[in-house]
C-alpha cells in the first residue's frame, strides 16, 4: 500500500466517539384575548432574555398567527421555563399558555 492509500483508509476506518446531542425543545407562547400586550413583552424579556424589540417582534406575531416560538432548549430548561410562565403568568391573574414540542 502506498503512503496515500493507506493514510485514506486509516482515517475511512477510524472509530468516531459517538457523541449524543441532547433533544431540543421549542418553548410556544399561545395567543389569547386576556393577556395584555406589555405583560408578554415582559415574559419574553423576563424568561426568555429578549431585548424589547424582539419581545415587542414575537408578541405581535403571536397576537397575529396564534403561536409563536420563544426559544428552543434541552428537555429540562424547556420544562423549566414553560412553568415559569404559567405560575407567574397566573399570579398576575393572566390566562396566558405557554407550551413545548420537540424541535
Ligand atoms: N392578543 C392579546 C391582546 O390583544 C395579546 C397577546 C399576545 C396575548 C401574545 C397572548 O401570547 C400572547 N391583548
Amino acid at each position: 500500500m502506498d503512503d496515500q492509500h493507506e493514510r485514506e483508509s486509516r482515517t475511512a476506518t477510524k472509530p468516531r466517539p459517538k457523541v449524543q446531542r441532547p433533544a431540543m425543545f421549542k418553548v410556544l407562547l399561545l395567543n389569547d384575548d386576556y393577556t395584555t400586550m406589555e405583560f408578554v413583552v415582559e415574559i419574553l424579556e423576563k424568561f426568555f432574555q429578549k431585548s424589547l424589540e424582539e419581545a415587542t417582534r414575537i408578541m405581535l406575531h403571536v397576537h397575529y398567527k396564534g403561536a409563536g416560538i420563544c426559544g428552543i432548549y434541552p428537555k429540562e430548561i424547556a420544562e423549566t421555563k414553560v412553568s415559569l410562565v404559567i405560575d407567574y403568568s397566573r399570579k398576575h391573574e393572566f390566562p396566558l399558555q405557554c407550551t413545548m414540542e420537540e424541535a
